[in-house]
């Protein structure tokens, strides 16, 4: 397969600006860049299926160029719906520093601040030397700025095409950039540049964009419950990755097999006979998983979540440190607990139970289990050695009803 049938198979492209694209693609030797402005300080998995892209188009002969948009992040790209608050310059600053962290630690490629050729344009020379092409009826006709002009938008946000516009034109001149790609919602800012390149310097350049990431009802992608899912591994834990990739939709793993990892044809397709034959097995679920742990954060991050995950599903967790136990059970409230008290003293103050009665009824039918062991001797007494590193105390009441409890000092 060549490069643009397969990024067609794995469905990641959406649009092209022109059918030459395709052979250049074929052909290799291109340099692109892809963009992203400085709202966090970390990418999350929304994000990835369009960086993942510049690592495919690398490794079939183009160069990469990563830009972080510390002059357009203060403007604000215009979304369809309102006006983006301002983010102060401090925080941008402190959003690159994490961002070109981020992106030069997973993809080693090479970062580009746009601030750094911005900062020296002086609005006289923006308006004479950029402002010129572009046409008020041009502008108002891209998508988005048309939705935004019942609900209102703000100079600032209506000039920022022309700032991504004027970068396209930068790296062209600078870096021999001849395609930007980027997820859809960017295809008026790329059309913007090319447009800005031929007008300006009768130069031929090129975009496509990826379409966006969605889950069966249409939501985007890389959310659970509600909260981004980050590349940042102090923010979002391997393990909560792991699970989330494990638990995807049956009818989308092997999509998302396409889009999220460099597994082959071959490879994908033989996941999918699995999966139709043996869904049980979750062999697809995770192969996703794996692929994309271990390109993010390393075999050693993956095994660790493999393993995280195997003592909840076996319900041992006394050989657990205090960090492992805090990453199971991340998004669960820890209540203070005190140790020498009795199992019903301590059923009631986790709140499983509303009553001692009802503490003692859990007990004594088997519900309650400490640290992954079955309790049902109402006078147990709850002493410092079954808290696990002498911090915590796990009590599971059922199948899978998780109560953490914390040693108080
Ligand atoms: C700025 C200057 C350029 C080229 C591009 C830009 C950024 C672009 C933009 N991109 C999005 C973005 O999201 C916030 C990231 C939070 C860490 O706004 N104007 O910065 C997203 N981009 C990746 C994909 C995208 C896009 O980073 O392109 O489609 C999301 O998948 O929304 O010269």
């Amino acid at each position: 397969m060549t490069l643009y049938e397969d990024l067609k198979w794995r469905g990641l492209i959406k649009d092209i600006t022109s059918p030459d694209l395709i052979e250049k693609l074929n052909k290799g030797g291109l340099t692109f860049y892809i963009g992203t402005d400085p709202t966090a300080d970390s990418l999350h998995v929304g994000h990835l299926s369009s960086f993942l892209i510049s690592k495919r188009l690398k490794d079939a002969g183009h160069t990469p160029i990563l830009l972080v948009g510390g002059g357009t992040g203060m403007i604000g790209d215009p979304k369809p719906t309102t006006e983006r608050a301002m983010i102060t310059k401090e925080q941008v600053n402190k959003n690159i520093e994490g961002l070109k962290k981020q992106v030069e630690k997973i993809f080693g490629f090479e970062v580009v601040n746009n601030y750094d050729w911005i900062k020296d344009i002086n609005i006289l020379d923006f308006l004479r030397d950029y402002g010129k092409y572009f046409n008020i009826n041009y502008m108002l006709d891209k998508d988005i700025i048309r939705r935004r002009l019942d609900t209102g938008i703000t100079y600032t946000e209506f000039s920022y095409m022309i700032l991504q516009a004027l970068d396209f034109k930068y790296l062209h001149e600078h870096k021999n950039v001849n395609l930007q790609c980027a997820g859809s919602d960017q295809w008026g800012n790329i059309t913007a540049g090319i447009d800005l390149i031929r007008k300006s310097t009768g130069d031929e350049v090129y975009g496509f964009t990826m379409p966006l990431v969605t889950d069966s009802q249409g939501r985007k992608f890389g959310k659970s419950e509600g909260n981004a899912l980050w590349l940042d591994k102090e923010k979002t834990s391997s393990y909560e990755l792991y699970q989330f990739f494990l638990n995807v939709e049956d009818a989308l793993v092997i999509d998302y097999l396409k889009i999220y990892t460099f597994l082959s044809k071959e490879e994908i397709e033989d996941l999918e006979i699995k999966n139709k034959e043996h869904p049980e097995l979750r062999e697809a679920h995770k192969a996703l998983a794996r692929e994309i742990i271990t390109f993010l954060h390393g075999k050693e991050e993956y095994e660790k979540a493999v393993n995280l995950a195997e003592h909840l599903f076996n319900n041992k967790f006394k050989d657990l440190s205090k960090k492992d136990i805090e990453n199971l059970f991340k998004n669960q409230d820890i209540k203070n607990v005190e140790t020498n008290v009795n199992i019903i003293d301590l059923i009631v103050n986790l709140e499983i139970a509303k009553s001692k009665r009802e503490a003692r009824e859990f007990v004594q039918s088997g519900a309650i289990s400490i640290n992954g062991e079955k309790v049902t001797d109402i006078n147990t007494i709850i002493d410092d050695n079954m808290f696990i590193e002498n911090t915590y105390i796990i009590v599971k009441r059922g199948k899978k009803n998780y109560y953490i409890g914390k040693k108080e000092v």
